[in-house]
């Protein structure tokens, strides 16, 4: 029995790439500097699970921004707006990545999606008929050589052509008919020469990715697969069909029978697939890679349970038909434990992050593999010890939140009146314009805020002075608001680090790390605060400032917190019970809040749920159950105020069309939504339904540094009232605007004000 990791962060374990990347878009390094920065965080990677005595390493699943803007930019998938300019292929890279304003050149993004259920986004490929595929570059070949110079056989990974047309939009000039499928035919043949190459390069093995394989969108893909597999097989490597974060289901009575030489599957996030997919492959000769050590979660690998397993596959198929593996790949956990001083020795044995996860693979295999070696049964035991601890740990709970939580009503989940209703006398208290203006919440975090934040970390200023900083911020963000005319205001957000983090920090029953950053997208990162206990608001959290912000403004203030659904999936969550009682208790602690914001006189209060789509379970069966207690949870928490309070909540990169009626049963009083990107075809479904709440869709991208023109402004307000009544529409920025620069933010949003007063004309 192998062990295998199929890919690993790629940060760097002091966020060595985050810091290369930044300074190269700021010119401060070259594009060598930039290479040789990345060229040692793989060596230490490779290294360190070398180390670990992993058997099967991955490479060419290292990234300087996306894994799958890698394959667009090497498949020659590139838009033509990134064309033409003079920039190196490099600096197309990374336009596409985060859109490019500078030296004459003004191109937008490509758009984002969020990488299946995850936190993580990738930069999605934009295709039509003319699309001209070539291989520009072949970087699993590069990566795999670049290992094997440091005397490191690896297992590259290649993200696989059914998966990435899957992923892949429709470019705006292809045909309305055009689906990026029907692209397979002319991708595969530089598939064809990418795996020719890696073989001839001296790779056994190909992990070839197609997490598409857990959807039910796999099912329709059945003779698109067939086709490929019969293609890529003879010339490419063993391949390693690999799929992750969920269950084969009928998906695997075709994949098992692909021309491949094995089949990984995900057991920390489907365990029951094992004895279904033991029997779909017993009869063939494929190898049968087990998911056994979770890939998304940070808690400790219980190896005897795991060991029992990868046993039963053992037992049916025989020693070398059998690795175990990672679940998925270790993107999602940060590197390891090691940077972490801060947590208890208790805390501490109860986790994995991704080097300790590649020991745990080499345990469980040597193990399977009748080892005798004495450090790894001492493993074994250690690991046995801990996780018994654990238990003992997870066994005790807070009862008054347990208590509280069996005793919800269904009154609780319900504001007092209708929309309808709420609306007239909400009017009447706000008195806000039509065509409201307002942000999405979060104002530029400068570096004087990080190092004020640092520096009380450090101990090298006392609270005190913090909170004065605190204040001069907000201040200054109130002051900036009212100065260019807008209507409903924020405080901007100076004290919090990061919008789920924060919330982690202040409640009771999480824990968090120092250094456990994981990728959001890009160069940036997060660190996710994990839930170890039965959560709790020991005291108010974010009412002292907003009542500040309040008391030096005659606007209306909007309180701002993260929602429940969102801080659950941005946090790593407890694995022992489930993630509907763990929704309920942040519900409970947030309702408290929002009622001390009421009380204080905050008038608009805004609960964010940006996660709630990207929770939505994989399969739809799983659906409903997900979706009743996801929006049980968020009106749990903003429904204790009265009519006169008004509602917000904001959703990044939602993809409504399946879940409508869930956002419609929210029954917020003002939604914000990200459609600058998704090029109005959101607002056609917010038409469909007869969407009747009000609604802010976002006017322009936040996510990159570009300056919106007014025109653009009013032409997309313009287009977004043909679909919605002006009576609803609120005018706002797609996001918050926490990654962008002051210089920007202040042109931009003079922009979106102006385009308002131009509407409130239009529409008197
Ligand atoms: N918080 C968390 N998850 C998120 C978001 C968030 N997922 C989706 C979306 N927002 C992703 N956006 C961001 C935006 C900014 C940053 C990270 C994710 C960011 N990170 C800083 C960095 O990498 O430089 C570090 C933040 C810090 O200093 O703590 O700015 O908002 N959980
Ligand atoms: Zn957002």
């Amino acid at each position: 029995v192998l062990s295998s990791v199929l890919g690993f962060p790629r940060i760097g374990a002091n966020r060595e790439v985050k810091k290369a990347v930044e300074a190269y878009w700021a010119g401060k390094i070259s594009a060598d500097d930039l290479t040789k920065a990345a060229a040692d965080v793989k060596k230490a990677s490779w290294t360190g699970l070398k180390e670990a005595k992993v058997d099967l390493i991955p490479s060419g699943e290292f990234s300087l921004y996306d894994h799958v803007l890698d394959h667009s930019a090497a498949f020659n998938a590139i838009p033509k707006r990134y064309l033409g300019h003079n920039l190196s292929p490099l600096d197309i890279y990374f336009a596409m990545g985060r859109g490019r304003q500078a030296e004459g050149v003004d191109v937008p993004a490509c758009e984002m999606k969020k990488w299946f259920d995850s936190n993580y986004h990738f930069v999605v490929p934009e295709l039509s008929e003319s699309t001209d595929f070539k291989l520009n570059f072949n970087k699993p070949v590069e990566e795999f050589n670049e290992a094997k110079a440091l005397g490191i056989a690896t297992r590259p990974v290649v993200l696989g052509p059914i998966t990435y047309l899957w992923l892949a939009k429709a470019a705006k000039e292809a045909s309305p008919d055009f689906s990026p499928i029907s692209l397979l035919p002319k991708l595969l043949p530089l598939y064809k020469q990418l795996l020719t190459e890696l073989k001839a390069a001296g790779a056994e093995w190909v992990q070839v990715d197609e997490p598409v394989l857990v959807l039910d969108a796999g099912l329709q893909l059945e003779s698109q697969f067939n086709t490929a597999y019969a293609e890529l097989s003879p010339v490419a490597p063993k391949i390693l069909l690999t799929t992750y974060f969920g269950r084969l289901d009928a998906n695997a009575n075709f994949a098992a029978k692909l021309p491949v030489a094995g089949l990984h599957i995900d057991l920390d996030r489907a365990p029951t697939q094992l004895e279904s997919t033991i029997a779909a492959v017993k009869s063939t000769s494929l190898v049968l890679s087990l998911g056994l050590v979770s890939g998304r979660n940070i808690w400790k690998t219980d190896l005897s349970a795991a060991i029992k397993s990868g046993q039963i596959a053992v037992d049916a198929l025989g020693g070398d038909r059998v690795i175990a593996a990672t679940s998925s790949s270790l993107l999602h956990t940060p590197v390891t434990l090691a940077s972490e001083k801060k947590l208890t020795p208790e805390q501490k044995d109860w986790f994995s992050f991704a080097l300790e996860k590649a020991s745990e693979v080499h345990i469980i295999a040597a193990i399977l593999s009748g080892s005798q070696d004495s450090a790894v049964s001492q493993a074994l035991e250690a690991n046995r010890t801990s996780i018994a601890k654990r238990r003992e740990f997870e066994h005790t709970s807070n009862d008054a939140v347990r208590k509280r939580v069996a005793a919800i009503t269904p009154e609780m989940l319900e504001r007092k009146s209708p929309f309808a209703v709420r609306q007239e006398v909400q009017k009447k208290k706000l008195n806000l314009p039509k065509f409201p203006t307002t942000t999405i919440g979060s104002f530029p975090q400068t570096k004087e805020i990080r190092a004020a934040r640092a520096k009380l970390n450090k101990g090298e200023i006392t609270e005190e002075e913090y909170e004065t900083f605190i204040k001069k911020e907000i201040e200054h963000v109130v002051a900036f608001q009212e100065k260019i005319g807008l209507d409903l205001l924020v405080h901007g957000e100076p004290e919090r680090n990061d919008m789920v983090q924060y919330f982690g920090e202040q409640f009771d029953g999480f824990v968090f790390t120092q250094n456990g950053w994981v990728q959001s997208y890009g160069s940036r990162y997060v660190r996710p605060p994990i839930i170890v206990y039965d959560v709790s608001r020991p005291h108010p959290i974010t009412v002292k400032w907003s009542s500040y912000a309040q008391s030096v403004s005659k606007k209306p203030m909007k309180g701002m917190l993260t929602g429940p659904v969102t801080i659950l999936n941005w946090s790593f969550p407890r694995a022992d019970v489930s993630r509907e009682l763990q929704s309920k208790q942040l519900a409970l602690a947030l309702r408290d809040e929002v009622v001390d914001l009421e009380k204080a006189g905050i008038q608009a209060i805004q609960v964010d749920e940006p996660a709630i789509r990207e929770g939505l379970p994989l399969r739809r069966v799983d659906w409903d159950h997900y979706l009743t207690w996801a929006v049980d949870s968020f009106r749990l928490a903003t429904s204790g105020v009265t009519d006169a309070t008004q509602t917000h909540s904001h959703f990044c990169y939602s993809d409504f069309d399946d879940i409508f009626p869930s956002i419609q049963r929210l029954d917020a009083d003002v939604i914000s939504i990200e459609a600058s990107k998704s090029d109005m075809k959101l607002l056609k479904t917010f038409q469909h339904y007869g969407y009747a709440n009000q609604i802010g869709p976002g006017v322009y991208d936040i996510h990159s540094p570009r300056v919106p023109g007014g025109e653009e402004i009013q032409d997309r307000l313009g287009a977004m009232l043909q679909f919605l009544p002006d009576s609803l529409l609120f005018v706002n920025p797609d996001c918050g605007l926490k990654t962008r620069g002051w210089k920007e933010t202040e042109a931009s949003l003079v922009n979106l004000v102006n385009a308002a007063k131009w509407a409130r004309q239009q529409y008197a």
